[in-house]
């Protein structure tokens, strides 16, 4: 029989590349969807039309409950979340509840459903196998470069806070009730799909409308920090390599290098065959109340054990990415609400 696996967070990035890799996979999946009438489902279900959708909100215990009964999953993704760094600044209360609260609530619906009380659970094979989509964020203010799975964490954002609540929530679980709950702390992962306030499809975006006469400048806020960025559909395949491995373990997902704001707008814009110093401009509202100024993975400990590595380039991800908005601008698409390409 199929195996089956239910993602929070389908309609996002992250859960579309997923939900793709294990169809290949010969899975049956079912995504987790909230609101009566959301257009990101439309939008995934055209994508996806295999994936199966069944209601459910991280806010609202009794719907994951729900919704673990009705799928009997085998596997359970949590990649819901308020993702978006800044927002969790406005919105701090909400982050902590979807973003932190969210993870007891999954796990609680797991350890409910499947009857697993303190001192362990049934065995492994069994048991719902939970991945939790851990962050780069937690380490924030880095204590060491690059950050391994026992690099201390010190957050600097709302959202960094919520994800090691999520990080730890996940450990306890593993270790109070034996389930099979790890976390994968993931560095920035980008793809065509990523959602256009992110500073990698910004910048695509923004390279694409000028190349094409739509626009004449780019806004953006900190040049100077630096990210360790990959591809989102390499990166899907560690989570479910992490959920099929022997034993219940945590993992840093990343390159290894890193790359500045800066370097990434003169890729971009040199991808078009533009000099990227004629169009952008730096804008202070755009920078945060505390930046997280350099991150880089040590991805060492997921090569060696699961034999995972990332495939795609810095800057064949950054090509990817813009070449994909010159067809989406080029076609008339509007990327805010219907525009998965
Ligand atoms: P994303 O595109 O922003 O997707 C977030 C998903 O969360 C959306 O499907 C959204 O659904 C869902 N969601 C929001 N509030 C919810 C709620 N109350 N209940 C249920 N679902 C809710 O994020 P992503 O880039 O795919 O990232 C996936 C996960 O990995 C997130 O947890 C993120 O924090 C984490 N992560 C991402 C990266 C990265 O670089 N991409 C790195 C490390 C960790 P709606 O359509 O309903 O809004
Ligand atoms: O693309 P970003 O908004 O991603 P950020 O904050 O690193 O968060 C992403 O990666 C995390 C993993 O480390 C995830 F957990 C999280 O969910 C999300 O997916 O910003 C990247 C950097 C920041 O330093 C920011 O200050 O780019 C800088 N930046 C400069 N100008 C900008 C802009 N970021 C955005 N979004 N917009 C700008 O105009």
């Amino acid at each position: 029989m199929a195996r089956r696996a239910l993602i929070t967070g389908i309609t996002g990035q992250d859960g579309s590349y997923l939900a793709e890799h294990l169809l290949e996979q010969g899975y049956e999946v079912w995504g987790l969807a909230r609101g009566q009438a959301n257009p990101r489902v439309s939008r995934m279900r055209r994508l996806l039309s295999d994936v199966r959708v069944v209601r459910g909100d991280l806010l609202d215990q009794g719907s994951l409950i729900s919704a673990v009964e009705r799928v009997q999953p085998d596997e359970v993704y949590n990649l819901g979340a308020i993702s978006f760094v800044p927002m969790s600044w406005e919105q701090a209360e909400l982050t902590a509840e979807v973003t932190g609260m969210g993870v007891l609530r999954m796990l609680e619906a797991i350890r409910v459903c499947s009857g697993v009380s303190r001192g362990g659970s049934s065995g492994p094979d069994g048991q719902i196998r939970f991945y939790q989509a851990s962050s780069s964020e937690m380490f924030g203010q880095v204590s060491e470069t690059p950050q391994t799975e026992r690099t201390a964490f010190h957050p600097r954002s709302p959202y960094g806070v919520a994800k090691a609540y999520g990080h730890f929530l996940t450990q306890n679980y593993r270790e109070s009730y034996g389930m099979f709950a790890v976390s994968g702390i993931l560095f920035n992962h980008e793809s065509p799909r990523r959602g256009a306030e992110f500073v990698t499809r910004k910048v695509s975006l923004g390279v694409a409308r000028i190349k094409l006469g739509l626009a004449t400048e780019l806004r953006l806020g900190n040049l100077e920090a630096r990210r360790d960025w990959g591809f989102a559909g390499d990166y899907v395949k560690a989570m479910h390599l992490m959920l099929r491995a022997a034993a219940p373990e945590d993992y840093v997902i990343g390159t290894g290098r890193m790359k500045s704001v800066r370097e990434l707008v003169e890729a971009a814009f040199s991808a078009v065959g533009l000099d990227w110093e004629r169009y952008v401009v730096t804008d202070q509202t755009l920078h945060r109340p505390a930046e997280v100024d350099l991150l880089c993975a040590d991805p060492k400990k997921a090569r060696v054990q699961l034999g995972w590595e990332p495939r795609v380039s810095f800057d064949e991800l950054v090509a990817m990415m813009v070449e994909s908005d010159l067809r989406l601008l080029a076609d008339g698409a509007d990327p805010h609400d219907d525009s998965w390409p």
